[in-house]
């Protein structure tokens, strides 16, 4: 699963991406006309206590995938047509991750001369409505063409249509297609099209190193979306450090916990993926699995044989595990370790152990 950083020039996406990505980095995402991407892992603190109950050889973290694109410009027609061959990639995204910059810095240019979050969180929405709004359009003509003839998907078509209409009305009023998308079924029908204003997304307001803990000049109420301000510098700065040294610098910057850290939590979630956790003298891990994903689908992300062999799922939450003393004999004591079925719906933090037979 991938978010891609979208943003206007300058707004600090790629310094970003070398902090959520504890500096991967190469040259061309540092010129800022090449896209860039890498595997994160997610930071889950339970993974950390298992490990040290159980001692495993080793620790397996869910991860995602951070996209770093290239910076959008409005200003003419030739930095526009750049601006439709991005977009075009962040459609392929699960997520965006849209970065408004809030910082001042002589040295970096700011687009359109200003440090105007609101403003340019605005430009930014009236262009990704506007690259939905081409699609959509573009489309409607298609199908209105094709319903007039006698095809065997006619009728899907005119489904299609409908659904397309209500986005098109959505979008030229200026509200997301999500805000109109109303089943399961209606996005997985418009799946395909990849529009910017139906993917999940979380807004990062990129602020300067002297702005840190002070009111936001965005905040979620405004985003309708998770929206975390933070200082793209000094998160590529602690990601730089040695472990070890990071409490100290974090504490200098008084900063409470790493918001890049919260950040990969906050897409991972809100691409609507959780974690069951395994646990055992081999391996400590978390799996990524879809949110509402039965057990039997569960057992699958550990093993097909696992999945067709599914017996029973012995489960205990993690939460339940901790209060027991971290001891899973007191758990089960305690009746806190259940035997679930195949369509037990699995929740974030469940220790799992399959019973299976192939
Ligand atoms: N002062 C300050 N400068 C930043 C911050 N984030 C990025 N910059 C600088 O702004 C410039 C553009 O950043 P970059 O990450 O390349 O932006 P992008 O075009 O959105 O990828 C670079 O010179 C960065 O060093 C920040 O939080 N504070
Ligand atoms: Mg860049």
């Amino acid at each position: 699963m991938q978010a891609a950083l979208i943003g206007l020039t300058q707004s600090g996406k790629s310094t970003l991406f070398s902090a959520v990505t504890e500096g991967h980095t190469h040259a061309g995402a540092a010129i800022g006309h090449q896209t860039d991407k890498a595997v994160v892992k997610v930071p889950d603190d339970r993974l950390a206590v298992l490990t040290e109950v159980y001692q495993p050889k080793k620790t397996t973290h869910a991860t995602i995938e951070f996209l770093d694109l290239p910076g959008l410009s409005f200003l003419d027609e030739a930095h526009r047509q750049e601006a439709r061959r991005i977009v075009a990639q962040a459609r392929q995204a699960d997520m965006l991750v849209w970065v408004v910059r809030a910082f001042n810095n002589p040295q970096a240019a700011a687009y359109r001369d200003r440090i105007n979050p609101p403003a340019d969180y605005d430009e930014l929405n009236t262009e990704l409505l506007l690259a939905d709004l081409e699609l959509i359009a573009n489309r409607i003509d298609k199908l209105q063409k094709s319903i007039t003839k006698p095809t065997p998907h006619v009728q899907q078509d005119k489904v299609e249509l409908a659904l397309l209409q209500r986005c098109h009305e959505a979008v030229e009023n200026e509200r997301p297609i999500r805000s109109v998308i109303a089943s399961p079924e209606e996005e997985k029908l418009l799946r395909s099209f990849g529009f910017l204003t139906l993917k999940p997304r979380a807004v990062v307001v990129n602020v300067g190193e002297d702005a840190i803990g002070q009111p936001a000049a965005l905040t979620a109420e405004q985003t309708g979306c998770d929206t975390l301000a933070l200082s793209a510098e000094i998160e590529a700065e602690i990601a730089a450090l040695d472990p070890a040294d990071r409490a100290a610098f974090m504490e200098d910057m008084h900063l409470a916990d790493s918001a890049k850290d919260r950040l990969i939590r906050i897409c991972y979630h809100a691409m609507r993926l959780i974690s069951f956790l395994t646990v055992g003298p081999d391996e400590v891990r978390a799996w990524t699995i879809p949110a509402d994903c039965p057990a039997v689908e569960a057992a699958g992300a550990v093993h097909s044989d696992i999945q067709r062999g599914f017996i029973r799922a012995e489960t205990v939450h993690y939460d339940d595990f901790l209060a027991a003393g971290k001891d899973m004999k007191a758990a089960k004591a305690a009746g806190k370790v259940r035997l679930e079925g195949k369509t037990y719906p699995v929740r974030d933090g469940d220790i799992i152990n399959f019973r299976f037979n192939v």
